[in-house]
């Protein structure tokens, strides 16, 4: 399985986040991306490929135009406007009928970003475009013939919708390669987020269509961030009706639950009938993730990646959360290689 891997990713690199109203270090930082490079690479999985040029256009698709240009333009706008930190919201258009971006960038930063985990630094913007190209081109890898590809983006982008960001990330990389799939006509999308956060973002950019099936499992959203989606009775709307499927789960779920509706969610994707399945892998519901209460072993994720190599679909896997700095390399590694040997 062929790996694409931006290793300018570093230069994203948070300088903080605030939490219930403390600053404290980001959980996701650089050395995730370079943990999961070198235990790729380490473990032979296959080629590393640096991604190929897209555009902007690919990335428009899903993101709404004025939310883009406040990712390519904010930084240098906060700085212009005297802030000394990186971009962070204080302010949040919540449930309001608003739809006018403000003129002000401290303004801007609450219209767009969904929390206050996610910030704009110096060199986000060409981390995000690589990092969406990455996934475009594992889906090109994919498209082209491969059974499989992954790729290794980061910031995740899962939590990220169509003009909001959030939960550390800002471009839906998976959503963005799942609507590169659509337009080039190939087919029918599935996603399964295995993240142990409800992903957010895409369901939303996808909510009220037919031609892509997500389905997530992730933590009661009642108790864990996002908190205000993931709940089972969201099943889509309009068209989308029924192509919207949750699975939130307890605290302290191990693979003995997990398993159960994994097994559920890979049914319906199997009477979907997707053309392609893409997997937003997050191994935060590793049992010692720093952020997470899920209680899943290193080799249960051999057991996800087999489970998913079943359905016998082409398969894109693109990188999401995980925040056990140690383990995440091997963590992905297993579920890579679980698919691949099943
Ligand atoms: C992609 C992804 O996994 N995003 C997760 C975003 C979760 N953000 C909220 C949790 C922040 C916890 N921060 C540190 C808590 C230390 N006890
Ligand atoms: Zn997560």
């Amino acid at each position: 399985m062929k790996t694409v891997y931006a290793d300018k990713h570093a230069l994203h690199a948070p300088s903080q986040e605030i939490y219930c109203g403390q600053v404290m270090p980001c959980a996701e930082k650089p050395a995730r991306g370079d943990n999961v490079h070198r235990a790729v690479r380490e473990s032979g999985l296959g080629d590393i490929l640096a991604p190929q040029n897209f555009s902007l256009a690919d990335i428009t698709r899903v993101h709404d135009a004025g939310y883009v240009d406040f990712l390519k333009t904010g930084y240098a706008a906060w700085k212009k406007a005297g802030f000394e930190t990186d971009v962070f919201a204080c302010n949040f258009n919540l449930r309001q009928a608003c739809n006018t971006p403000p003129q002000v960038i401290e303004g801007k930063a609450g219209y767009y970003l969904a929390d206050t985990s996610v910030s704009i630094t110096q060199g986000t913007w060409e981390v995000l475009e690589q990092s969406a190209y990455a996934a475009l081109t594992a889906l090109d890898i994919v498209a082209g013939g491969d059974r499989a590809a992954f790729a290794l983006c980061r910031p995740p982008g899962h939590h990220a919708s169509v003009a909001a960001g959030g939960g550390y990330g800002l471009l839906n990389n998976a959503a963005i390669a799942a609507q590169a799939f659509i337009d080039k006509g190939l087919g029918k999308v599935a996603v399964l987020d295995v993240d142990y956060h409800h992903g957010n973002g895409t369901q939303d950019i996808f909510y009220h269509r037919n031609d892509l099936l997500y389905c997530s499992l992730h933590a009661d959203p009642a108790l864990d961030f996002p908190y205000f989606s993931g709940y089972a009775d969201e099943k889509g709307a309009g068209a989308g009706e029924g192509f919207n499927r949750n699975y939130p789960l307890p605290m302290g779920t191990a693979w003995a639950t997990y398993k159960e509706s994994l097994a559920d969610a890979a049914r319906h994707i199997d009477a979907y009938g997707a053309d392609i399945l893409v997997v937003s892998l997050g191994v935060d519901t590793f049992k010692d993730d720093p952020i997470s209460q899920f209680k899943l072993e290193t080799d249960d994720y051999a057991r996800i990646g087999a489970e998913i190599a079943k359905l016998g679909k082409p398969t894109l896997f693109v990188m999401e959360g995980g925040y056990a700095i140690d383990q995440i390399g091997v963590n992905v590694v297993k579920a890579l290689t679980g698919f691949q040997g099943a």
